[in-house]
């Protein structure tokens, strides 16, 4: 998948103003997940998924710090994603379907949180990004 110059510019610049949140915007998305599609919370039985959880803000942090990664390597997220691409596709197995929930949920809290941002050309930006990060995720299932 290609990015063209405004959709890099997009992606960059909110993931530059999510740098400094990446917890509590990691667990604003995961709480939205779970709220919006709770069987998405199976996955996550180990975790204090309560409002607000340490948990939600440590994985959280996780997951949008790898997004804000990715932000960087548009051009190139299989090698960026690689071995998060193992660990989805080896060990967790999430079902694919699962990422466009998420991929949903942080957007819907980028939006919340970053509305004058948060244009149409932004909001397409990010989503075809997250699809492309998805993707990579879901790549070496088999
Ligand atoms: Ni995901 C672990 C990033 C989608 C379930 N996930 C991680 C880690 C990162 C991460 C980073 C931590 C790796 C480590 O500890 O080395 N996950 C991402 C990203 C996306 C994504 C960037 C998509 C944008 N993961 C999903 C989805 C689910 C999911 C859709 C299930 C609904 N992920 C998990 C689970 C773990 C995990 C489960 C392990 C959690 C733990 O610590 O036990």
């Amino acid at each position: 998948m290609t990015f063209s110059e405004a959709e890099k510019a997009a992606i960059t610049s909110i993931a530059a103003k999510i740098a400094g949140h990446t917890d509590d915007i990691g667990a604003e998305a995961l709480e939205r997940l779970f709220v919006s599609f709770p069987q998405t919370k199976t996955y996550f039985s180990h975790f204090d998924l309560s409002h607000n959880s340490k948990d939600l803000h440590n994985h959280g942090g996780k997951i949008v710090n790898a997004i804000g990664n990715a932000a960087q390597h548009v051009d190139d997220l299989d090698h960026a994603l690689s071995s998060l691409s193992d660990l989805h596709a080896q060990k967790l197995r999430v079902d694919p379907g699962n990422f466009r929930l998420l991929s949903h949920s942080i957007q819907v809290t980028l939006a919340v949180h970053f509305p004058n941002d948060f244009t149409a050309v932004a909001q397409a930006a990010w989503d075809k990004f997250l699809a492309a990060v998805s993707s990579v995720l879901v790549s070496k299932y088999r």
